[in-house]
């Protein structure tokens, strides 16, 4: 299949500088040549056009930059849809997880997907509950169309609903985002529930309860893997999956066939070591897209 790239080199939803260089480090990771090798036809598209943080103004401290994220978003919303349409498979490079909202939204125009959620965070705090104001731990709120967000069209994903999305291996949640797991019926797997269970019976478990006709869309925040595995990421959390657990999940959902749009988010190279993370990125992309060992 063509794999159309689309970098979204944002540093607005984090107070960590650097996550802008995401897309630089994937590519140069070998992105392009891990695609072909597997029978993919990559297309880059290159970046969004996105300001400076440094020339921009936060505009409100419980949401800081969301004008700018909005603008983003927007356009990265077009370009995944616009792949789509074309019969290609998006492939977005963050950037922070903002980005997600843009890639949700295009991913779920005129189509019924689901959602996985492959983080160390739930990304479910709104500007109410935000301990932060940093929008990258707001994106999935957004999607949901929760608190304020449901007057934010722009950001709320059609179609894409509690009931529709699964949050696996998430270990680090505010109050308010236990909160609203609970309140929304939110699939949620924790780690410890890929402790009991095992990650490829709890991958089968998230795919049914999010998987739409058009398939899944999968958000992966490189921050769900331990850190010893991915230590370039802004927001480490210790006891994360594991390399094998990581790849053995993103072949579960290759396996069923459900991947209508990927993203890889969270990549910061300034704190990586080497660009180790990023190459790590490029290999779990592979496997989300169907590379096998035999
Ligand atoms: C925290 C951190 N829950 C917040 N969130 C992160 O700021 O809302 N999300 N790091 O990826
Ligand atoms: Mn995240
Ligand atoms: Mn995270
Ligand atoms: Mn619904």
């Amino acid at each position: 299949d063509t794999v159309r790239i689309v970098g979204a080199p944002t540093d607005y939803g984090t107070n960590r500088r650097g996550v802008d260089m995401g897309p630089s480090a994937i590519r140069y990771a070998d992105l392009a040549a891990a695609l072909s090798a597997i029978g993919h036809t990559p297309r880059d598209h290159g970046d969004l056009r996105v300001g400076r943080v440094e020339s921009d103004d936060p505009g409100r401290d419980d949401a800081k930059y969301l004008a700018a994220i909005e603008s983003v978003c927007t356009r990265l919303a077009d370009d995944v849809s616009d792949a789509l349409a074309a019969g290609e498979t998006p492939l977005v490079l963050g950037g922070d997880h903002s980005v997600a909202i843009g890639s949700v939204v295009g991913s779920a125009r005129d189509a019924d997907v689901g959602v996985l959620w492959f983080d160390a965070h739930g990304d479910l705090n709104t500007p109410v509950t935000t301990p932060s104001g940093n929008v990258h731990g707001m994106a999935l709120a957004a999607i949901l169309g929760l608190g304020e967000f449901a007057e934010t069209p722009w950001a709320n994903a059609a179609g894409v609903d509690p009931e529709t999305v699964a949050l696996v291996g998430v270990r680090d949640l505010d109050p308010g985002e236990r909160e609203a797991i609970r309140e929304h019926g939110i699939a949620a797997f924790s780690i410890s529930d890929i402790d009991d269970r095992g990650i490829t019976a709890v991958v089968a478990e998230a795919l049914d309860a999010a998987c739409g006709r058009d398939g899944v869309h999968v958000s992966l925040d490189l921050d769900w893997l331990d850190p010893t595995e991915a230590p370039g990421v802004g927001t480490p959390v210790r006891g994360g999956v594991t390399y094998r657990e990581a790849h053995a999940a993103l072949e579960r959902v290759a396996d069923a066939a459900a991947v209508r749009s990927l993203e890889l988010v969270e990549v910061n190279p300034i704190l990586d070591d080497h660009n180790r993370t990023a190459e790590l990125a490029v290999e779990l992309a592979a496997s989300a897209l169907g590379k096998r060992i035999l």
